[in-house]
């Protein structure tokens, strides 16, 4: 099972370089750790294995996170409308994305960033990637549309397939800048304050 030692840290080189695609057909290797990359995300948010293992709570989950070049991402988070979108990848490839962006209004964070970074990260609303995805042990070639909170996860993680860090995107001269095309997600259970 992946732990929290497994993940490396803002510093390290891995983290700035681009991974590679995995190569086809998928050994069994990197299906293995795909599926330990999912497990790690749904431990990281059970109340019993999380805490007992000091897992930091986490809604994704890419390979070069492990020191593993490959492109290789695990997603479980819950949209805006309460629904569970689980996505087991590998070679994800971005088709299209929006003009529009948006940016959640609490900022991003990183399990390999040990620090709180400040600011807020603009990033496509809505976006279509292709990819290898796993279910029911299969490996299919798909075409996802994502959009808002579930994109902004995607794209995240995606960013660590680049060799990007959230802490790049934020505007150094004024973190919390909202260019006129982004839109905040609202999770529908905050104040309105505008
Ligand atoms: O955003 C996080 C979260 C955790 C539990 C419940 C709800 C939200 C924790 S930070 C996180 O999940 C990163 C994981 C990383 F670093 F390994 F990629 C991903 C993330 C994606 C989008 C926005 C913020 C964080
Ligand atoms: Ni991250």
């Amino acid at each position: 099972m992946i732990l929290m030692h497994d993940i490396i840290r803002e510093g390290d080189e891995r983290l700035r370089q681009k991974s590679k695609d995995v190569e086809t057909p998928v050994s069994e290797e990197d299906i293995n750790l795909l599926k330990d990359m999912l497990e790690y995300v749904h431990n990281s948010v059970d109340d019993e294995i999380g805490p007992k293992y000091g897992l930091r709570p986490s809604v994704g989950l890419a390979a070069p996170q492990l020191g593993i070049l490959k492109k290789i991402i695990a997603i479980s988070a819950y949209d805006e409308s309460g629904k569970l979108h689980d996505y087991a990848l590998i070679n994800p490839k971005i088709l299209s994305y929006s003009d529009e962006l948006t940016y959640l209004p609490s900022g991003e964070g990183c399990l390999s960033v040990d620090r709180e970074v400040k600011g807020l990260v603009h990033r496509r609303k809505r976006i279509t990637f292709k990819a290898l995805v796993l279910e029911n042990n299969k490996l299919i070639e798909k075409t996802i549309k994502l959009k808002d909170y579930i994109a902004v996860v995607f794209q995240h993680e995606y960013d660590h397939l680049q060799g990007y860090l959230f802490v790049d995107r934020i505007n150094k001269e004024n973190p919390f800048y909202v260019p006129e095309n982004s839109v905040k997600i609202n999770f529908g259970d905050e104040e309105k304050n505008d």
